[in-house]
């Protein structure tokens, strides 16, 4: 059986679990955290979470394993079957990843740890997240989910922004979701499938289990 090895409160496992869950296919999750040992880097070599493992093998970068499920089992479709459209759901999940999560991330220990602010990191962030947030808008039609039908762009999106809307409240001040028109509605859809609503309770309880250990 499919095992998804991670942990609830990463943003990146939970979009493998939407997608599996939005699928049917059954998996088993299978607790781990990041790590640079070799007997994790064995199976995620760069040590990250998540990482998949199947009967071939294990695969890791969340976007390549969301590629993987997709065609192990095509329906219910979360890729257009159009090769543009098709595309654009991957363009538009992959300037989220890399120009909104990725620069947000950058503030992830100062506000989900503690650890003192980066000073670098609050000048050089914001322009590449304004950035990202003009191509979104620009890319999606928002009618009703981001690139029309609900897919992987939207999965990918409900878990960037859960982390990256707080953190640029706390860092900037800034609403990030409504800076895009029509996008804070495409992610309360998408966090209201049955999918969704699972994988947002898991994350919770994990997160709210996580801040208590942390005390
Ligand atoms: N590019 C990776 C990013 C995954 C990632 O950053 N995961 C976090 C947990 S949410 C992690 O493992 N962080 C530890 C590290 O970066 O070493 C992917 O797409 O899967």
């Amino acid at each position: 059986m499919i095992k998804l090895h991670g942990f609830a409160v990463s943003n990146y496992y939970n979009m493998v679990k939407f997608a599996l869950l939005e699928k049917g296919l059954e998996f088993e999750e299978v607790q781990a955290m990041p790590s640079q040992e070799a007997d994790y880097k064995a199976k995620s070599p760069m040590g990250k979470v998540p990482c998949f493992e199947t009967e071939q093998g294990f695969l890791a970068e969340t976007n390549v394993i969301l590629d993987y499920i997709e065609a192990l089992k095509p329906t219910p479709a979360l890729v257009p079957g159009d090769a543009f459209a098709a595309a654009r759901v991957r363009e538009v999940a992959k300037i989220v990843e890399l120009y909104i999560e990725l620069p947000a991330r950058r503030h992830y220990a100062e506000i989900f740890f503690g650890e003192k602010r980066n000073e670098t990191a609050v000048a050089e962030a914001k322009p590449v997240i304004e950035n990202g947030l003009a191509a979104l808008q620009a890319l999606g039609s928002f009618k009703p989910f981001i690139c029309g039908a609900f897919s992987l762009a939207d999965i990918v999106a409900a878990h960037s922004f859960i982390y990256a809307a707080p953190v640029c409240q706390a860092v900037y001040g800034w609403d990030i979701v409504e800076a895009v028109p029509g996008l804070k509605a495409a992610l309360e859809q998408t966090n209201a499938r049955p999918a969704g609503a699972k994988v947002m309770a898991d994350q919770q309880a994990a997160l709210q289990a996580f801040m208590e250990q942390k005390g």
